[in-house]
């Protein structure tokens, strides 16, 4: 195996062993073989809509899926990789009938095979190293990437009736150009920022089908205690599901509890009317052995991040959309889209509530709309010096040590200084005591870790407001961690709307070759971490 996709790969190279999130040599390569189909399909459909046809929303919806199955801690489950490639492989062969010319089409789109022989012996041929030079395939797995972390946001759109058939038709046709031998250098780094500019499309698609569904966020806290009635615990990002679960749950004697990236369902309007809605529990998606541990009651995974849990709370957890694990129960949706969570009600009926492991509340809620109510009190804070920087601290968290960098950064940042965050990078510093400034929290946490689009709506309202030219003249400087490929396209987003300067911790990406970084360097500032100490001075300066 070889996997370089996340920030926590073997010795910042690569994974060839074993996944160290726990994804095996098999899992590895049957996923690389989803990928490599499903750049064979996405080549038959550019190459139909080059021919005028329509490709069906089905389709579009069936390759994001693919895409977002294979993020890092989404499933860990074999027989779906095998299911979805052969179905990829029969979709494919079925649109193959209407294309008129064939030869140019790449060995993905044209080799076929219905044993599992057949598959296995084909995974070995098809993984990341195959691509020999190294630049080339730096920006073919940095496109890739993206577009697993954009099929993600996607994919919570769609299960939301909200869709952009251009957004997909981009996505497959940058996926079929990564098997182009033909492009350059340039043509590759000029398909990195169109990336991003979709990146930037689907995050605010994204953002309609939430707030549109849901309502604007808005100020709220959050209690982080328990309640005495069993609970179930529910975590990723899929917003659907969380109302699909308290509807279900209403008038059943069980709470609902919010994990990791669920936390900020809280800050939706449409949630609120939920009294057994309790509170969020934990941290992190790295903290979860622990955490579901002592939560006592049923876990519902509904995205990424998934570890693979311990046997004591194997039976408790369930998986459902784009996450799977072998030996845990996996929640389909019907025909109407109606997912039925009466195995997880009936489990939560027979458990002991939640163990506390802490009290109090956290403030959330900061996205656009309410940072824009507040965007007198803000800019009054400015420009009376108040407030002296913003600092965009989005993205994700993680297990490594290095990673408290994040936490001491925030507890270093003087007092004049604001934190803009966004996605589970902020259970670093949301529970610390940081205070506010005239009444404004020093964290405000926008949302998940596509909410970060409402970080970039708040910079560029602010640019308006002080009448700038330019993004990067704001008192703002973005300091984001990384961890899977979601935190990818929000990364090559912000490239593409001109934000300079990122540094990007806690270790630069193992896929950016020499020669890709250097690029990212020259054009955009891009920069690891240093030390708390001399990195505060640097953008203080
Ligand atoms: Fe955190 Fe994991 Fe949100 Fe990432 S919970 S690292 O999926 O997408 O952020
Ligand atoms: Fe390694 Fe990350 Fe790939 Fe898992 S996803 S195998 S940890 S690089």
């Amino acid at each position: 195996m070889f996997c370089y996709q996340c920030q926590e790969t073997a010795g910042c190279t690569g994974c060839t062993q074993f996944g160290v999130c726990g994804k095996s040599p098999a899992l590895s390569r049957i996923q690389d073989l989803l990928i490599y189909t499903t750049k064979g399909l996405s080549a038959v459909t550019t190459a139909l809509r080059a021919q005028g046809e329509e490709i069906s929303a089905e389709v579009n919806h069936y390759i994001t899926i693919n895409l977002f199955t294979t993020i890092t801690n989404a499933n860990f489950d074999d027989e779906i990789f095998y299911q979805r490639v052969f179905e990829t492989l029969s979709i494919k062969n079925r649109l193959l009938e209407n294309l008129k010319d064939t030869s140019s089409l790449p060995d993905a789109a044209l080799w076929s095979a219905d044993t599992r022989e057949a598959l296995d012996e084909k995974s070995l041929t098809v993984g990341v190293l195959r691509t020999e030079n190294e630049d080339v395939r730096s920006l073919r797995e940095l496109i890739v990437y993206g577009l697993k972390g954009l099929a993600a946001y996607m994919k919570h759109a769609n299960e939301l009736r909200y869709d952009n058939a251009e957004i997909s038709a981009f996505m497959q046709k940058a996926l079929a150009a990564t098997l182009d031998d033909t492009l350059s250098i340039d043509d590759l780094i000029g398909l990195t920022l169109e990336t991003g500019k979709f990146g930037v499309d689907g995050m605010a698609l994204l953002d309609s089908a939430n707030t549109g569904t849901y309502g604007n966020p808005e100020i709220t806290k959050v209690n982080i205690g328990v309640g005495s009635r069993p609970g179930i615990l529910i975590s990723g990002h899929d917003l659907r599901d969380l109302e699909q679960l308290l509807e279900q749950t209403q008038g059943t004697g069980v709470d609902v509890y919010t994990h990791s990236e669920m936390l900020p369902a809280h800050y939706y309007p449409a949630f609120k009317k939920y009294k057994n809605f309790i509170g969020n529990y934990g941290n992190a998606w790295w903290k979860q052995k622990e955490e579901f541990e002592s939560f006592r009651g049923p876990i519902l995974m509904t995205t990424n991040c998934v570890v693979p849990p311990a046997a004591s709370y194997k039976n408790r957890l369930f998986t459902t959309g784009a996450t799977g694990i072998t030996g845990c129960v996996h929640i389909e949706r019907d025909e109407n889209g109606i997912k039925d969570f009466t195995p997880i009600i009936e489990l939560a009926k027979t458990c002991e509530p939640p163990i506390e492991i802490e009290q109090g509340e956290i403030i959330g809620g900061f996205a656009h709309n309410q940072v824009l109510q507040l965007a007198d009190q803000i800019v009054e804070a400015v420009k009376s010096g108040a407030i002296k920087k913003f600092f965009v601290m989005a993205g994700c968290d993680g297990r490594q040590k290095a990673r408290n960098y994040y936490t001491d950064f925030a507890k270093a940042l003087p007092k004049d200084t604001v934190i803009l965050t966004a996605g589970c990078a902020k259970y670093k510093y949301n529970k610390l005591d940081l205070g506010d400034i005239n009444g404004i929290p020093r964290v405000l946490d926008a949302g998940q870790c596509n909410d970060s689009y409402s970080l970039a709506l708040i910079a560029l309202k602010l640019k308006e407001v002080f009448e700038l030219q330019d993004i990067n003249e704001l008192p703002l400087a973005f300091n984001i961690a990384w961890y899977e490929q979601k935190a990818v396209i929000v990364l090559l987003s912000l490239l593409y709307l001109g934000v300079k300067n990122i540094h990007l911790g806690p270790t630069l990406p193992a896929f950016l070759s020499p020669n890709v970084a250097k690029v990212l360097v020259e054009n955009f500032g891009i920069a690891g971490i240093g030390t708390v100490e001399d990195d505060i001075k640097l953008f203080l300066e």
